[in-house]
């Protein structure tokens, strides 16, 4: 019985956890990574995503053109936002 308890104990926990990390969006559109800028380094995370090299992104601001899906399409307009200097690099 203390096993179950621990186990919902902890599955609260992480749901808390995740809610907490999606309440933590910038709410700028185009910041994958959410450090409240568009740079490089967000079409670079949303490239990273969809190969699924283990990128985490804000989906909601990844989704720039906001047709409810995140893909090459926001790649390339938050590339075409951040344009061909940024000064990440
Ligand atoms: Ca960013
Ligand atoms: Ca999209």
């Amino acid at each position: 019985m203390k096993k179950i308890f621990a186990c919902v104990i902890a599955l609260v926990l992480v749901c808390t956890l995740s809610i907490g990390v999606l309440a933590a969006s910038s709410g700028v559109l185009g910041d994958a990574n959410n450090d409240k800028k568009v740079t490089d380094d967000d079409y670079v995370a949303i490239m990273q995503s969809l190969v699924g090299y283990g990128t985490q992104v804000d989906s909601k601001n990844a989704d720039y053109n906001k047709d409810g899906t995140v893909d090459l399409l926001d790649v390339y307009e938050v590339k075409n936002k951040v344009g061909f200097y940024s000064p990440n690099y």
